[in-house]
């Protein structure tokens, strides 16, 4: 009997880098909606910026929305809704992709159903969504991380065959705490030390400490050739990125909110299985089966 071991194994006692195991571009015949140089930057640097993709009309229906979704969901009290911490301003509401007709179409435009089936080489269904706001004066940062080491501990996804979309919906400026990402880092698994607890959910996505990597890591990775990237533009700009890239972002303290939407798009061949780490599965609205 073939024993198969996780290459990707996390929270325990010790750090370790070791080499992505899987491919960044899949091989396809799933079409050429990015070019080739598209496609060999996203493969080189694990992700691809893309200012202004929607048209200017959609981009106006965008703000709006997400505006009045802002609007409708400040007193719900409902799970899906996550708020800062130490105060209730709306950090994130996940789950939009499902419970929202207007962010359900957009997770299924055909544009960026295209790219990702071209990057992971199959189909793909949405494992996350979520908007972060990111008030202004108030909006917390998200400090690094690799969405895949959660994914692979606290969700049970396999293999690297994931990618997100962040579509802005406000502008990301410099000063507003846009997504920042290490070039290359998408190429090493960094494991991460710690016990996940029990519902981990409850409070990471307030604020995380647990699949945070250590200092040591983190320069070394920022090391290795590129540094870090800030890609900012305005409303209606597209980030796409790796699931197993090294990201994140400062809080706001401006005035302007910066509102993203994130898309996670996975293959059909990469469905989840049981948590790596052991834990009970998160809810759905976190994470889809
Ligand atoms: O726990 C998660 O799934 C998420 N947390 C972060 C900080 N990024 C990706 C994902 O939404
Ligand atoms: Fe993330």
């Amino acid at each position: 009997m073939l024993i198969d071991t996780d290459p990707y194994v996390s929270r325990g006692e010790r750090v370790h880098v070791t080499e992505r195991q899987d491919p960044v571009i899949y091989p396809t015949d799933h079409g050429t909606f990015l070019n080739r140089e598209q496609i060999a930057f996203y493969d080189h640097h694990g992700f691809l910026f893309i200012p202004q993709f929607f048209s200017e009309q959609e981009t106006r229906q965008l703000l709006a929305e997400q505006q009045r979704l802002w609007e409708t969901s400040q007193s719900l009290d409902d799970p899906k809704i996550i708020r800062e911490p130490g105060d209730e301003t709306i950090r994130s509401i996940f789950a939009v992709h499902d419970h929202d007709p207007f962010f359900a179409e957009l997770a299924h435009d055909p544009r960026l159903e295209a790219m990702a089936r071209q990057i992971l080489g199959s189909d793909t269904y949405i494992h996350q969504s979520r908007i972060n706001f990111k008030a202004g004066f108030s909006g917390k940062d998200f400090y690094w991380h690799s969405d895949f080491e959660t994914w692979h501990v606290e969700d049970g996804m396999p293999r690297m065959r994931a990618l997100s979309m962040s579509i802005a919906l406000t502008e990301n400026y410099a000063f507003n705490g846009p997504v920042m990402v290490m070039p290359g880092s998408h190429r090493y698994f960094v494991s991460c030390v710690g016990q996940t607890p029990k519902n981990h959910y409850q409070t990471s996505l307030r604020q995380q400490r647990y699949g945070i990597p250590d200092h040591e890591s983190l320069r070394w990775l920022a090391e290795q050739g590129k540094g870090i990237e800030m890609p900012t533009g305005p409303q209606g700009s597209l980030l796409l990125f790796d699931c197993n890239i090294m990201h994140g972002s400062n809080s706001n303290i401006s005035p302007y909110p910066r509102s993203n939407i994130f898309l996670v798009f996975n293959s059909v061949h990469n469905r989840l299985a049981a948590p790596f780490g052991g834990t009970e599965p998160r809810p759905p609205y976190i994470a889809t089966r």
